[in-house]
């Protein structure tokens, strides 16, 4: 590994961690890219000049390993998450509710804890965490993923007080609808009911979140952009569309 500046980027095997990975590696950073499904990632890391690095957020000693083998770190891009199921609270699948919270809380719980010390050497730290406009607020259906949004989210912006005085930004970035893989692990590969998620409007992509990191990323070290919720022109709030039929 070098001693450029260096990226980490979780959940990066595919949708917005995958291109943000591509536009940091295009502003010059080491892009090590950490997920469970390697072969993915090593493609990625081939074509970036980066660093592959299996990694599930959810198991202590995948991030130990995964932490203990990388020298610098001067970005932490916490994308690793996701939704599983939509049903109401009186119908709560606890093995859904418990993915989500290990993935999305959890799991940015032990990544950033583990590695903090080294964004804090770096003397310029940077630590986005892509949240949610589910981090913002409810919607009928959806307690076991706004509720976990809401923790990690509040875990994230915790500690820009209590790193006040250490060399290192927070951006918290919460984005409305993006067409990824998101709706079809949430809906478990059915990929009829995921693509109906962003039936008739224009949703966002991919890329338009890593552009969004690749701009936070390059500000200088005095300008930290605290939270940045970013939504389709057709999506007003969390399942409010305009939807063309
Ligand atoms: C998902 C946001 O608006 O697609 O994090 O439910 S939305």
């Amino acid at each position: 590994m070098t001693t450029n500046r260096t990226a980490v980027v979780t959940g990066a095997s595919s949708g917005i961690g995958a291109a943000t990975a591509r536009t940091l590696a295009a502003q010059g950073f080491h892009v090590v890219v950490g997920a469970r499904r390697v072969d993915r990632l090593e493609e990625l890391a081939a074509e970036i000049g980066g660093t592959a690095l299996q990694l599930d957020v959810t198991d202590e000693d995948s991030v130990a390993a995964f932490t203990a083998v990388i020298p610098r770190v001067d970005v932490l891009v916490n994308n690793a998450g996701g939704a599983k199921g939509l049903a109401p609270v009186a119908e709560a699948d606890l093995d859904d509710w418990r993915w989500m919270w290990e993935t999305n809380v959890m799991g940015t719980l032990r990544i950033t804890k583990a590695l903090l010390p080294k964004l804090i050497e770096s003397g310029d730290g940077l630590i986005v965490t892509i949240t949610s406009v589910a981090a913002l607020g409810s919607y009928d259906n959806g307690a076991g993923y706004t509720s976990a949004k809401h923790a990690q989210a509040l875990l994230h912006r915790t500690l820009r007080g209590e790193l006040l005085g250490q060399p290192v930004r927070l951006t918290e970035i919460a984005p409305g609808a993006v067409e990824t893989e998101f709706s079809l692990v949430r809906f478990e590969g059915d990929a009829e009911r995921a693509a109906a998620v962003y039936k008739g409007i224009d949703p966002l992509v991919a890329s338009d979140i890593a552009e969004i990191v690749g701009f936070v990323a390059s500000r200088p070290p005095h300008v930290n952009l605290d939270q940045i919720v970013v939504k389709p022109r057709d999506q007003a709030e969390s399942g409010r569309f305009n939807r063309r039929t």
